[in-house]
């Protein structure tokens, strides 16, 4: 295990943080006036979660936030990223809002502020009011009308309190996931509607991006993306075309919207535009500036056109996500999207993590593979930014153990361990790693 203070030393100013989601986290799902989103629908159909658990309790963070907070303040990070669940603060999506679910974010803040941890808010990571999904979610484009206005209300409440806000989480997801192989909320399985979805959320995401600017918002304001190199498996022509496509279609579709304002040709030659409509104005929305673009980055494509496909080798194993532990992909990963984008505003690495099945033993976890990851996913970052990417900040995913989705409470990747029966929390040696890599970096300033 390297010592922390032989870790490459980055900017003094660079920011290091520690992320969450609401869903994933707050449980308290029907509390103080919350009105159900479609992962609250979404769990409660049976076989839809591996373990078939919900996020009804999770970590219980609706009551635990000060304890949570204070342990971040522990860690010795400097900012927290964390989501807004959309129906705690506006029950049906549209209408009345809900005071006290504000509240619950307003006391957060003022613990944060308490600890002089910076807030870094994201709107949407993935649960939409179940009252607009009623009205066809994200295939309805009145939704993203809704989102730009939950967004100002947001914005003006907050906005003054927050370093930054990210309208969307992982856009590819709720499309990919969520409407095309019906693996998430809302459990839709059509890539035809997945596209419109896509579009969709990249257009809410401009009427955000416009509406808060018009307010004024003093925030950094950007979107969360995960996104992955496309690597081929063999030096084939095919393998080397479907790796392009994979990019396109993945990373591309989202990045050149918003930063060139069209969709990638590569990509829209391949796809299924049948139940596409792009209105004329579209394009202009969603290239918006943004102050920072975030990146979520956990694993590389391998792309194999032989069948059965070529299986990456794993030098370094696989997580327990299944997912290749692949660092020098993020690297590979930056420098491309510096190339590819001149407009490209400072990065964020706003997720970066592991699963592991971690066990406690006396107390304690020791959790080497997470600590191992940890520090060739920062050494491949600091290799970036001294080939000249602009990266400002780095959050680990996640704070806690907590719900993982379709994979419920089974995927373990919290540098802090939760017991779900007793909601004790306990530091696991990452913990102890990353608090110390971050003073030993603190240190420098
Ligand atoms: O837990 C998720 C998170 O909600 C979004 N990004 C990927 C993480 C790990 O799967």
């Amino acid at each position: 295990m390297t010592n922390p203070s032989t870790m490459p030393a980055f900017s003094p100013a660079f920011t290091w943080g520690v992320a969450t989601s609401a869903y994933q986290i707050e449980g308290a799902a029907d509390i103080d006036g919350r009105g159900p989103s479609i992962w609250d629908s979404f769990t409660h159909t049976p076989g839809t979660i591996i373990d078939g658990s919900t996020g009804d309790v999770a970590c219980d963070h609706y009551h635990r936030y000060v304890d949570d907070v204070g342990i971040i303040a522990a860690l010795g990070v400097k900012a927290y990223r964390f989501s807004v669940s959309w129906s705690r603060v506006q029950p049906m999506g549209y209408g009345d809002w809900n005071e006290k679910g504000f509240e619950f974010y307003a006391n957060l803040l003022d613990t944060l502020e308490a600890h002089g941890i910076a807030a870094h808010l994201t709107l949407y990571h993935w649960d939409l009011p179940q009252a607009l999904q009623d009205l066809g979610g994200w295939l309805n484009r009145d939704t993203c009308l809704r989102f730009a206005e939950y967004a100002t209300e947001v914005a003006r409440r907050f906005g003054h309190r927050l370093a930054s806000i990210a309208t969307h989480n992982e856009p590819w997801c709720t499309a990919n996931l969520g409407y095309g192989n019906a693996q998430f909320a809302p459990g839709v399985a059509d890539t035809a509607l997945s596209i419109q979805v896509s579009h969709h959320l990249l257009l809410s995401h401009g009427l955000a991006m416009q509406a808060m600017r018009t307010i004024h918002c003093p925030a950094k304001l950007g979107i969360v993306l995960n996104q992955w190199p496309a690597m081929p498996a063999t030096a084939s022509a095919a393998d080397i075309a479907q790796a392009e496509w994979e990019y396109a279609r993945s990373v591309q579709w989202f990045m050149d919207p918003i930063f060139k304002g069209c969709y990638p040709q590569k990509a829209l030659d391949r796809m299924d535009m049948s139940q596409f409509h792009v209105h004329p104005e579209d394009m202009d929305i969603i290239h918006q500036p943004l102050d920072f673009l975030g990146v979520n980055y956990y694993f590389r494509a391998f792309v194999s056109t032989e069948n059965p496909p070529r299986l990456p080798e794993g030098k370094l194993g696989f997580t327990d996500m299944g997912w290749e532990i692949y660092p020098s992909g993020l690297t590979d990963l930056l420098l491309k999207l510096n190339a590819e984008y001149p407009d490209l505003p400072p990065i964020y690495i706003t997720e970066n993590g592991m699963a592991v099945a971690d066990e406690m033993e006396d107390g304690k976890v020791h959790d080497e593979q997470r600590i191992l990851y940890l520090q060739l996913h920062l050494q491949a970052l600091h290799a970036a930014m001294q080939s000249g990417v602009d990266v400002q900040a780095y959050f680990y995913w996640s704070l806690l153990d907590n719900f993982e989705w379709n994979s419920g409470y089974a995927r373990r990747f919290g540098l802090v361990h939760v017991d779900y029966q007793t909601q004790q929390r306990t530091l696991k040696d990452s913990a102890y790693w990353y608090r110390d890599f971050v003073r030993t970096q603190l240190s420098y300033r």
